[in-house]
């Protein structure tokens, strides 16, 4: 009921608040015997930390992992995997305020009437703080099947604002702060982000994730489809307002001549469909696409209501991101990895004895 675990098979719970002492997260059904040590998790959860760059939240987070259990001798023991790392650098003051009232666009006041009971420090565990166990747990899921079925998860930045991309390079995007793929535009990204912190205001963004390697057959029918299954994953970041699968909405002015990925035995010859058809993995690449609303912690004054229901002003103080998007690669790259792993497992468990089956097209890259 209360949601905080996803997955069938490979399962992750997590759990904590942004300003508590710690944030952790439960793996159940990892396979044994993946080496496993805590360095693995450092570079993704610093590609996704905050204070990595002038142009995110300047909180200061070590994120360091502990790992409490399921991990003997440096490998997964098939037992669950507790991890956690402690919150170092709250600053709980900024919120004072919102004790008492609601930022616009923000999940305090849906807490509140479901709850009736709010940690509004940070977000409480509506801040995106969250998403760093999402990436630990992901650590482990990208390493599984990369070591097992050669799938490789990555991800861009695919819109700012009005900002896309005018060249495509995936060496460009980890060699910037924003996961972009074109390396000249940068200066500009910059020059948006410094505008929008002097105006105090926020902006939208759309990140883009693709997973290689991926064999056909993955995913269920119905109600177990693996696009819907990444659809609420994706969903389930915080901010996230759309997804797409492969064409996504662009496929209401297609016709069916265009939209269908023709065959042959030298490969499929477009990827309209994102690599999945009927809920089930064609071997193509997987594309899906998320967009994330602005920010709603903004300093620009917002007409709100307080706890007596008098009308007030928010002004959101404390150490905020003007483009949550911009860390947001990492996250989404983190979800698709997660729902991989957990259809890997449900496909091994029920279809491992259908094996090979002919034909099989090649697969292919389309980006
Ligand atoms: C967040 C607000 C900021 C961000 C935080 C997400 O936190 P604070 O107000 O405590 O400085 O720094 O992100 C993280 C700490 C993180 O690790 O992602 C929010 O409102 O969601």
């Amino acid at each position: 009921m209360s949601s905080n675990s996803f997955g069938k098979l490979f399962t992750v719970t997590t759990f904590g608040e942004s300003h508590g002492p710690a944030i952790g997260c439960v793996i159940d059904g990892c396979p044994p015997g993946l080496a496993i040590s805590t360095e693995e998790f450092k570079p993704d959860l610093l590609r996704r930390s905050t204070g990595r760059s002038r142009y995110t939240s300047q909180r200061h987070e070590a994120d360091e992992v502990e790992i409490l259990s399921g991990v003997y001798q440096g490998q997964t023991t098939g037992t669950p995997i507790a991890l956690l790392i402690r919150n170092t650098n709250q600053r709980s003051h900024d919120y004072a305020d919102l004790e008492q009232t609601f930022r616009p666009g923000h999940a305090d006041y849906t807490y509140w009437q479901k709850y009736g009971i709010r940690d509004p420090r940070g977000g409480g565990r509506a801040s995106a703080r969250e998403t760093t166990m999402r990436v630990a747990a992901a650590v482990i899921a990208k390493k599984w099947l990369a070591a097992h079925h050669g799938v490789h998860v990555r991800g861009y930045l695919a819109q700012l604002g009005e900002i896309t991309p005018d060249a495509f390079d995936w060496d460009a995007v980890e060699a910037n702060p924003f996961f972009w793929p074109c390396a000249t535009q940068v200066p500009a990204l910059e020059s948006c982000i410094n505008a929008l912190r002097k105006a105090g205001d926020s902006v939208g963004a759309r990140v883009n994730v693709v997973a290689d390697g991926v064999p056909p057959g993955w995913g269920e029918p119905v109600y177990g489809k693996l696009d819907g299954d990444l659809a609420a994953a994706l969903m389930s970041i915080n901010a996230v307002k759309g997804v797409e699968i492969g064409d996504g909405f662009a496929a209401v002015s297609q016709r069916g001549s265009q939209h269908r990925d023709e065959m042959s035995m030298a490969g499929f010859m477009s990827n309209h469909a994102g690599g999945i058809l009927g809920g089930i993995s064609s071997g193509q690449q997987i594309t899906a696409s998320i967009v994330l609303k602005p920010t709603s912690s903004i300093v620009l004054p917002g007409r709100s209501v307080n706890l007596s229901g008098e009308p007030t002003q928010v002004v959101t103080k404390g150490r905020h991101d003007p483009c949550v998007g911009i860390r947001a690669t990492p996250i989404a790259e983190a979800m698709l990895a997660l729902v991989l792993m957990d259809h890997a497992l449900r496909h091994r468990a029920q279809c491992a004895d259908v094996g090979m089956v002919t034909p099989r097209i090649p697969a292919q890259s389309w980006l």
